[in-house]
Formats: C-alpha cells, structure tokens, sequence
C-alpha cells in the first residue's frame, strides 16, 4: 500500500482563492515534474521546501490548465515522511479536480480519507493520539478544542502516557527479576511494588475524570430548558439564541415535540434544547412530548429549570426541582416584568445550592447575566494547562488500564503469586500499546482514519 503515490485535493470542496492539491509518496517528484512546469527553467530540479511559480502543464494537449506554487517536501521532512508535493492555485473545483486528473494520469492514485495521516503514522512520526488530534483539530468548532488538540498533536498526551508506561516496565522487570531470582530474594514484600504503583493509578485515574470534560469540550454541553406549560420556556430559548427558532403562543402546551439548537457562549459550545412544559396532558400528543422531555431532561448535561415569577408557588415546580437535586441546574425566575407573586424565600429554599436568575425573556431583561451565569455553572471544568481526553476510545483503553491495575494493587495487598500481578501489568502495558497505537488493531485503524477528511 504505501508503495503507490497518492494525490488528493487538501482544501474544502467549493470555490476558493486558492485551492491546495497534495501528493506523497516515491513518485510524487516524478508525477509533478509532469505536470507542473516552472516558469524559470533553472527551477528544475525542484529546491526543497520552497515554492516555484509555473504552469500546471497537460503534457498531452500541451495546454495550461493554472498558474501555480509548487512546493516539495523532500523525505524523510515531510507530513507523511515520503516525497511530498503541494501544488497551490486557484482554488476552482473544475481546475482542482483537473490537476488530480492529470496527477493519476501521470502515476498517482487518488487517497482515501486520512490516507495522508495514516501514512504519517505508519512511519513512525505520529503516534495514535498525536494523529486523532490532527483531526479533532480540523474539527475543531472552539479554540479551546483547538488548542487542547494542537498541544496533543504536539505529543503532550503521548509523553504523559510514555512516562507511565517507562513506569511499568521498569516495575514488571523488578517483578520478573524476582520471579527469575526466587533464592536472591529481591522483593521481600510488595510494598515498594505498591508503592510505585500507587501514583501510576492516580494519574491514570486523573486522565480518565478528565474525559468529561473532553467531551463537553468535543461534543459541546447539552443543556435542557424545563418546567411547566406556559411559564416562558421557548421565549427563553429564543431570547438565549437571539433568534424567533420556536413558536410562542399564550397557550399552555404550545411545544410538544423538542427543538434543538447551538448555542455558543464564549468559545463554548451549548446544545440547548426546548421541549414541551409539565403539566396536565389534554392530548395524546402532549403526553409523548411530556414524556421525551423528561427523557431529554434525565440525560442533558444541565439544566435550566424556569419558573414564573409573576405566578403563585407551585407544588408542580417544586416536585420538578426536588426531581432533578442530582443535576447541576440554574433556576430561572421569569416573568420579572410584571408584578412578582412567587415567593422568594421559598425559591431560595427551593433552589438550595442551584444559582437563581431573574429575567424578563420577553423584554430580553438579564438574558446576557443569564449567558454569563450558564458559562460559570456548565462550562467544563479543567485549567487550561490540564491534559484532557477528547476520546471515548483513548478513554475505554486508559480505563482499561486502570481496572488492571488496580486488580494488580489488589493482588499486592493480598500477597498473591507475583506471576499473577505482573500479568495484570502486562495486559496494562498491551492496551497502552493500543492507545498509542504501538500495538496495531487493523479495525482501529480503519475507524480512526475513516472519520478524516480526504486530502489530511
Ligand atoms: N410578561 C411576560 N410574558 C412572557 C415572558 N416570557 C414569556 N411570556 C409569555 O408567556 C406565554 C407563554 O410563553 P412560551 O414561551 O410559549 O411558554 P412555554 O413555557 O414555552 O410554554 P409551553 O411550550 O406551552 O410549555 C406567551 O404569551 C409569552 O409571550 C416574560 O418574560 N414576560
Ligand atoms: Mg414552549
């Protein structure tokens, strides 16, 4: 596979300024020499790693297609660590698939998606994570994504799992040393071995929390607007969004299915949605909205629970805020504009330790102070310099490894045979192989890059 050449355009589909094609591998020299002519001759060979102006030349017609850069990567300096050649020109569709005709004529085939990655990983220059955040961070919908990505691109995830597994094996050669050199008696008891390993787990440990966090940070945090019919929940979500998404009747029971939509509060991504109001069902179909809703209310990732303050206390919103204790929640008292009924001590009593904002979501009153107390509440949690997990997959393995591990620490204390704890150590050692990659799962392999573009 990595014996032919591969061509792809890099840049999105569409009409652009400029419009970049990619080609790597041990041809890629010779297929550019083909189709692409420099404008000063003395050009030729093509200078590493800067660009010569020229013509994208159709050797058979002897016509030209674009002007051009062109800029050669010479292996092993190249993303792919091949012969790598980027054509830069105008960025039209027609001319763009025109230069990738020339190219596969003149020897290359077209790559797969992620082809290029793969490539850079096969050979050794990026490792599993480092290749998942190259494409988390073409993904990336936030800089703080981006950011996290760019820096585990850079290898700050690899290196911390590197250490670790230095870590292991320097542990399992003390055991294997022992149970080679029974009569030497190297390991009197397992202390020091508890004791190496006790801060292994504890990172591994602070690793895995911090997937909830990457995945709020990848996936964005969903936050479900709740409460009973009529108190002003889809006002709200259009207030929130500063867009007419949902209807808005003076009638309880106007939502019943639920709206979804992004909402992005400084470089955090929010799924807000709307749903049908509690209250008393007078058609079937209130009663399914009622119900998805609370399924939708169960698993968000908080809560706006809205209230009406110009209303009396009500058993209903009670029930519904004693329901939902467990969740992290705001609760908004709406309304604010017209005279208030709702009780405040109550409210506050109510609400124990969930922050209370009043707001008027027809007037547009305090929706921004609303904005700020959402970020405060549900934006994930880390520093900025705290490593986060982005995955699911980097997430299983690292739990993976710290169940073994902590089967291992568990047999320490029990004084087992060592040759039982040192395998649990070896099948931690095998799955931080299939984090980095280092141990090859074809099918891994496959999903990862199938998710990239075609062209990185
Ligand atoms: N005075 C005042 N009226 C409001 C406010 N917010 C909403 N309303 C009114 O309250 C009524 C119900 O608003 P909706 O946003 O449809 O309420 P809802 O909670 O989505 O209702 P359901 O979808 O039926 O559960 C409408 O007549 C709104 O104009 C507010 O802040 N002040
Ligand atoms: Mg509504």
């Amino acid at each position: 596979m990595l014996e032919d050449t591969i061509i792809a355009i890099s840049t999105p589909p569409g009409f652009g300024g400029l419009g970049i094609v990619r080609i790597s591998g041990k041809k890629a020299l010779a297929v550019a020499g083909r189709i692409f002519e420099p404008k000063d001759r003395s050009k030729k060979p093509f200078p590493v790693r800067r660009p010569v102006f020229g013509k994208i030349r159709d050797p058979e017609r002897d016509s030209a297609l674009d002007e051009a850069f062109l800029t050669y990567f010479k292996a092993p300096r190249s993303y792919t660590r091949e012969d790598v050649i980027e054509l830069s020109s105008h960025g039209s569709p027609a001319v763009l698939e025109g230069i990738l005709r020339l190219g596969t004529r003149a020897g290359a085939r077209l790559a797969q998606p992620g082809e290029f990655t793969l490539r850079a990983h096969l050979s050794g220059r990026l490792d599993m994570i480092q290749a998942e955040a190259v494409n988390d961070l073409i993904r990336s919908v936030s800089l703080s994504q981006a950011r996290i990505s760019s820096r585990q691109l850079g290898g700050s995830l690899s290196r911390r799992i590197f250490r670790l597994r230095g870590k292991l094996i320097s542990l399992l050669s003390r055991i294997e040393a022992g149970l080679e050199f029974p009569e030497e008696k190297l390991r009197k008891d397992g202390a020091a071995d508890r004791r190496a390993l006790a801060p292994i787990i504890v990172d591994i440990e602070r690793l895995v929390v911090s997937y909830e966090a990457g995945r709020a940070i990848s996936e964005g945090v969903t936050l479900a607007i709740t409460g009973r019919t009529n108190v002003g929940k889809s006002t709200l979500f259009n207030a929130l969004l500063e867009e007419d998404r949902a209807i808005v009747t003076p009638f309880p029971g106007t939502t019943r299915d639920f709206l979804r939509e992004k909402l992005v509060i400084d470089d955090i991504v929010f799924h807000l949605v709307d749903m049908a109001g509690l209250g008393r069902p007078v058609h079937p179909v209130e009663k399914t909205g009622i119900a998805r809703g609370q399924k939708i209310a169960r698993e968000a990732d908080g809560l706006l629970v809205v209230l009406d303050a110009s209303r009396k206390d009500s058993e209903e919103d009670e029930r519904l805020i004693r329901k939902y204790r467990a969740k992290k929640t705001i609760i908004v008292l709406n309304k604010t504009d017209l005279p208030r009924r709702i009780g405040r001590r109550r409210t506050q009593e109510l609400a124990g330790g969930s922050p209370t904002v009043g707001v008027s979501a027809l007037k547009g009153r305090n929706i921004d102070k609303l904005r700020g107390e959402i970020r405060a509440v549900f934006a994930p949690g880390p520093g900025n310099d705290e490593e986060v997990v982005l995955h699911a997959r980097q997430k299983d393995r690292l739990q993976g490894i710290l169940e073994a591990l902590r089967r291992a620490e568990g047999l320490l204390s029990k004084r087992h045979s060592e040759e039982v704890y040192a395998e649990e150590i070896r099948g931690a050692l095998r799955l931080i192989g299939e984090l980095t990659g280092e141990v090859r799962v074809d099918e891994v392999l496959d999903e990862i890059f199938s998710r990239f573009c075609v062209g990185k």
